[in-house]
């Protein structure tokens, strides 16, 4: 396996990273009592507790569950509330959990050291305590500030992963995924790009020695990784896993399709029927949010600037018009296009009163809240992750979630279901990652595809553990459809 480098990532980081380095060693967690360090552990910390070990103080107020260079979660004492809800995502997610048990006894992670940059939920806690089952040392901090579920943080930390990760981190969500960093990742997992982008932009010698490769999750990170490597930016190997058809064609439509719906409802608690739904962007997000509204009696608008996807949803049945025209018309506005300004200042001055505004795209510039607030005269918070904004012009506007997605931020995320087979991919991808390696083959740094077989796999084990069977072509149908000569 790698080993640490000589030249440390940056001169700053330094001190920290040899401090981490000799903690991460010293596993599990640190359990009640005095750290080596002087620190207290499993104590209860506020802001700026972890001075004393040369790691840079949080910013975030309110008080911390931390072991300095270990974890920092929001209430240790909530771990046995996190454990429960990860062993009910372990009993829905049973090709994850099959091919976890499949590697326990030959730890093909072993070695290695993984960070990864992704929403703390109990879905994610599922892959998490695999890679360690598998042998890995795993660091984690979320990948956006709403998205952590703080039970289940606390609940990783308890089992011994090294974790930074709380609800509500918007001060300190880069310091998180330093943390992660600090305690030397040869293998990275993001999705949105954040912790590929830090390793790269701040640790870059680091990241051409000693990483060996990665993954990333959704459509926008995977953008974002080709815009980087089209520029000669990628310093290892990474997987996009978003692209695999078992996490593309499942989790980006059904997935999104039913969390989203499930995200607007806990914080709005509206009826979906008749009313007129706006659906930005029919990519795979936009097309299972369309379809789920569409199947509980709203009426779709969909508003596009890629005229094959506008087709398709014309022949759903739904009209197809611009942001300008269906601001005029929509009861409630979704945006998933992965692009910002969707949503502008020109669009809130036309809409009508009460319309409800919120986002499901992985970054939150989809919504100009900017500008919102530029012809807004005031702002309450009416129930939880729901905002209203009274306009100049009186007309009130409701936003969910402050423009973040508003399917993690909430509501939990996708369900355990459809999340096996996405993260069934992670971990294959790792396994691959690191059979690479530990074989001596040197990857290129590049996107990766998905191996067709690797999709395969993880379709034919799910279709089984639904119980469902399928069919298998015959000698004779495989020369018949492999026979050019065939016809009427
Ligand atoms: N996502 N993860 C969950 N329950 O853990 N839900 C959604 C979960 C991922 C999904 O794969 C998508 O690509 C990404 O979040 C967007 O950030």
């Amino acid at each position: 396996m790698a080993t640490a480098t000589k030249k440390a990532p940056a001169k700053k980081a330094a001190k920290a990273v040899a401090k981490a380095a000799a903690q991460a060693s010293a596993k599990p967690a640190a359990k009640n009592g005095a750290h080596k360090n002087g620190t207290q552990t499993n104590g209860v910390h506020t802001n700026g507790a972890a001075k004393s070990t040369g790691i840079p103080p949080k910013k975030g107020k309110g008080t911390f569950s931390e072991v300095a260079g270990k974890y920092c979660v929001r209430d240790i004492s909530q771990a046995e509330e996190g454990r429960k809800l990860i062993q009910w995502a372990e009993s829905r997610m049973p090709v994850l959990m099959h091919i976890r048990d499949k590697y326990k006894k030959s730890q093909p992670l072993k070695g290695l050291r993984l960070a990864g940059s992704l929403h703390v939920t109990k879905e994610t806690a599922v892959l998490v305590e695999t890679f360690a089952a598998l042998g890995a040392e795993v660091s984690w901090s979320g990948c956006n500030p709403l998205s952590t579920n703080d039970p289940v943080a606390a609940a990783l930390a308890k089992g011994g992963i090294s974790i930074f990760a709380w609800y509500g981190n918007h001060e300190d969500f880069y310091w998180c995924i330093e943390r992660t960093i600090d305690l030397k990742p040869n293998l990275t997992l993001d999705d949105g790009c954040d912790l590929i982008n830090t390793v790269h932009e701040k640790y870059a010698d680091y990241a051409r020695k000693e990483v060996i490769g990665g993954t990333e999750e959704t459509t926008t990170g995977v953008q974002r990784l080709r815009a980087r490597a089209a520029a000669g930016k990628l310093y290892y190997p990474v997987y996009a896993v978003n692209d695999a058809i078992t996490k593309w064609d499942f989790d980006n439509v059904y997935g999104t399709g039913q969390s989203t719906l499930d995200g607007i409802l806990r914080a709005t608690s509206v009826m979906f029927a008749g009313k007129k739904f706006v659906v930005a962007g029919h990519g795979h997000c936009g097309q299972g949010v369309a379809k789920r509204a569409s199947g509980m009696g709203a009426n779709i608008i969909i508003t596009e600037v890629k005229a094959t996807s506008a087709i398709k949803g014309v022949l759903e049945g739904y009209r197809v018009m611009s942001m300008d025209d269906a601001a005029k018309e929509g009861d409630i506005f979704c945006t998933a296009t992965g692009v910002k300004d969707i949503i502008r200042k020109k669009h809130f001055l036309s809409m009508k009163d009460g319309a409800i505004v919120c986002n499901t795209g992985h970054y939150d510039a989809e919504i100009n809240l900017k500008e919102l607030e530029e012809v807004s005269k005031g702002k309450r918070t009416i129930r939880p992750n729901c905002e209203e904004y009274t306009l100049k012009n009186g007309n009130k506007i409701y936003v969910l979630a402050e423009g973040r997605l508003v399917n993690l931020a909430a509501a939990e995320g996708h369900p355990s279901e459809v999340m096996d087979m996405s993260f069934s991919n992670q971990l294959m991808c790792h396994l691959a990652l690191a059979k690479a390696y530990k074989e001596g083959k040197k990857l290129p740094n590049q996107v990766l595809d998905i191996d067709p077989e690797q999709d395969e796999f993880i379709a034919e084990t799910k279709l089984r553990t639904m119980g469902m069977s399928m069919d298998k072509l015959s000698k004779e149908q495989l020369a018949y459809i492999n026979d050019y000569n065939a016809g009427t």
